[in-house]
């Protein structure tokens, strides 16, 4: 069975998404991420990944694998009849690839990270001003589309689900982009989205807030 270690609302949220999303089956494992331990038995997460960070998929042969646009797109080609990224070979692959790309260097390592774990310590006033800049893409994107790549939920929409969830804690408001808000609200509508939340959420009562 393949294990996914999280932290409740971190970036891990898409892995978990997905997951729900494919019908399949995973062993979930909290990190605390400030003090970089496994909640199960305490132990460094480290010992799992020396990055630090989550997601951290444990394939079936033992193989770890991080990074969210390696985890999300091996989940997807886990199962590829639930239509999660393109097949390999299909020009979307790239698509889904740029997306998932774009959304963890311009929206997550460029703004959320730095918003979270520095907080505002006089250093944010470029991240803040260009993530409007950033925001414009997705949101022109997404004018006359239902999905990030092609006409069906992927990974990537799991990415960007999760992305737009955090701007609201990190002090932006989606609504001055209405073609964002009005996907986050459908996104939100998906059963594996609203449980994936609710599951984390709840969990997220039990632990200390976490950084992006
Ligand atoms: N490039 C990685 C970034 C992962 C990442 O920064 N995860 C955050 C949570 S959203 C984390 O675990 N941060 C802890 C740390 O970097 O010390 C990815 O896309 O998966």
């Amino acid at each position: 069975m393949l294990q996914l270690y999280f932290s409740p609302m971190a970036c891990s949220l898409a892995s978990r998404i997905a997951l729900t999303e494919a019908g399949l089956d995973a062993r979930y494992h909290l990190v605390h991420l400030r003090t970089k331990t496994v909640a199960d038995d305490d132990s460094d997460f480290r010992g799992v990944s020396p990055k630090g960070a989550v997601p951290v998929l444990v394939l079936e042969n033992g193989d770890r694998l991080t990074e969210s646009a390696a985890v999300l797109q091996y989940i997807a080609d886990a199962k590829p009849e639930a239509g999660l990224a393109p097949r390999i070979g299909d020009p979307d692959r790239y698509r889904l690839h740029e997306w998932l790309s774009f959304i963890g260097a311009e929206i997550h390592k460029a703004f959320l990270f730095p918003t979270f774990w520095y907080k505002d310590d006089g250093s944010l006033a470029k991240p803040r001003a260009r993530i409007t800049q950033t925001l414009a893409v997705p949101s022109a994107h997404l004018a006359d589309r239902e999905f990030l790549v092609g006409d069906r939920f992927t990974v990537a929409d799991a990415h960007l689900t999760w992305a737009l969830l955090l701007l609201r804690p990190a002090g932006v408001d989606i609504a001055q982009w209405p073609s964002l808000s009005a996907y986050l609200a459908r996104m939100q509508a998906r059963p594996s989205v609203r449980d994936a939340i609710a599951t984390e959420m709840e969990l997220r009562k039990t632990v200390p807030a976490n950084p992006a």
